[in-house]
């Protein structure tokens, strides 16, 4: 009963929200490095300081569109929270340390892809930048704690944004096979656990892959599609020659989706919605093809995307090992939402559900979705399971003693544990891991806030940047060192 034995218990950060050091070891810039902060609580979004092909300057909202041959850059005068983020390229020894105590035997990071090759495509990689994650390793090993690694996640290098169009170009898929080669090949023997993209459903933006003209130009949206699943399957084949050992997995941003209603056009509904939000993308990445509901999409569209001899192929042969996802939050759908309240979620809207609450920003908190989830997955692809983001982004409050008493933090975590628990125990899912997202305070990616937190470790710095940076444990951390050490019985 309960959680199996080897269950891998961490936390989970990404390099752009967390280790600043942005042109520091040789690093070059990468998209997240040229967008600004905004206020997720009042609707206010990122930035994103463009100069036009006209040579005149403007700038764009992070979910807008950027025209094409606009490059973004980097204005002097701007705060960019990426830049020192939450600092772990000063701290990453104090961190990991931390997340021993905590009782973390995995610890999910991502590698920035312009540490190792500054502007995506170099003749050499950077030498600096592949010690840095080659020592950030070796002292996880020092705890017992196996890396889980994501290859890339929301951060195209920026060289090939502004001169390729990212990731609708194939050179970017060329330069990513050199990138992936190069790191399963030095970090061979101390990383086990790779992740290919993050959240590859949500990403056919300029944020996320340096896409201009997503909105406007569907064959952009369907071509950098294209080239993100052959970059994956690139990411499993080579990973696997190299050493077998490596067990490769998908990222989804997989929040539960329900009919608002039990009207059948809303359940028709929500089915569309599911398949083009989420499933498309572990249909193709965990069997290898395009599904009949997207075949028919691209034929009634007109879209045909190019490629390249070899490309079906690839895909077939380059399945995941298991399935992992994001899980924050739900939302209903209807065939008619027009009288219904929107609510936001992790990179999608949805409507409200009437038997739910959300957080401060406004995303529907619902353990029981989980659940749900781990199930659906379970039944379509039958294949081993990691949920390697899900937490309670809040405001936290520093009491004069310095505690926080992050209450709502826990209470989030232990209905989450027990519905995963269940879903082993009564359901009999495949789960064998948990890395709640920013266990340590790093940058919000939707709203590049500080002070939506997740962390069970608080950092000090707010969302103009001021701060010492120091670290401290929230009420939270005791709880989750508790949970992890009685490896997930002890809730209470
Ligand atoms: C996912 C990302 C993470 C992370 C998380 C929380 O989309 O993979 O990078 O940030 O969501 O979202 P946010 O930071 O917008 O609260």
């Amino acid at each position: 009963m309960g959680f199996p034995k080897g269950f891998l218990w961490g936390g989970a950060t990404a390099a752009n929200q967390y280790e600043g050091g942005y042109i520091s070891g040789g690093k070059g810039l990468a998209v997240a490095d040229t967008i600004t902060g905004g206020d997720g609580i009042h609707g206010i979004q990122r930035k994103i300081y463009l100069e036009l092909a006209d040579g005149t300057k403007t700038s764009v909202g992070n979910r807008e569109e950027v025209p094409a041959g606009a490059k973004a850059y980097v204005d002097p005068d701007v705060y960019y929270p990426s830049h020192v983020a939450t600092d772990f390229y000063h701290h990453w020894k104090e961190d990991i340390a931390l997340f021993a105590e905590m009782g973390m035997n995995v610890y999910r990071l991502s590698i920035n892809w312009t540490r190792i090759f500054p502007h995506g495509d170099d003749e050499v990689p950077n030498e600096e930048g592949l010690q840095f994650y080659e020592d950030v390793f070796k002292e996880c090993h020092k705890y017992n704690i196996e890396p889980l690694v994501t290859i890339y996640h929301f951060d195209c290098p920026l060289y090939l944004a502004n001169e390729y169009d990212g990731w609708v170009s194939r050179h970017t898929v060329d330069a990513f096979e050199k990138y992936c080669r190069t790191i399963f090949t030095r970090y061979k023997g101390l990383v086990k656990y790779w992740l290919t993209i993050n959240e590859i459903n949500i990403n056919t933006n300029f944020m996320m892959n340096g896409v201009h003209e997503h909105i406007s130009n569907k064959q952009n949206a369907e071509q950098c599609r294209w080239h993100l699943f052959v970059g994956s399957a690139l990411a499993v084949t080579i990973g696997h020659e190299i050493d077998p050992n490596n067990f490769i997995g998908l990222m989804i941003a997989h929040g539960a989706t329900y009919p608002y209603s039990c009207n059948p056009e809303d359940v028709m509904c929500e089915i569309e919605t599911a398949h083009t939000q989420k499933w498309f993308y572990g249909d193709v990445l965990c069997r290898g093809y395009y599904p009949a509901y997207k075949v028919k999409e691209l034929e009634r569209e007109g879209i045909v995307i190019h490629k390249e001899p070899g490309d079906d192929e690839l895909l077939k042969k380059g399945v995941v090992d298991f399935y992992s996802f994001s899980y924050y939050s739900s939302a209903t759908y209807a065939a008619h939402p027009e009288q219904i309240k929107q609510v936001e979620g992790n990179q999608v809207r949805g409507l409200q559900n009437p038997y739910l609450k959300a957080s401060e920003w406004g995303w529907t908190v619902d353990p029981v979705g989980l659940r749900v989830n781990l199930n659906q997955i379970y039944d379509r692809y039958q294949l081993p399971m990691m949920i390697v983001e899900n937490g309670l982004g809040a405001i936290d409050k520093v009491e004069e003693d310095g505690s926080i008493n992050d209450d709502y933090r826990i209470d989030y975590m232990r209905e989450h544990i027990l519905q995963m628990k269940k879903a082993i125990e009564i359901d009999g899912v495949d789960l064998i891991g948990y890395t709640p997202w920013g266990h340590i305070d790093v940058v919000s990616a939707g709203t590049g806030e500080m002070r939506k937190r997740y962390g069970f470790i608080y950092v000090d710095k707010d969302d103009d940047g001021n701060g010492d940076l120091s670290r401290s444990r929230k009420k939270s951390f005791f709880y989750m060192q508790k949970v992890y050490k009685s490896n997930g019985e002890d809730l209470d």
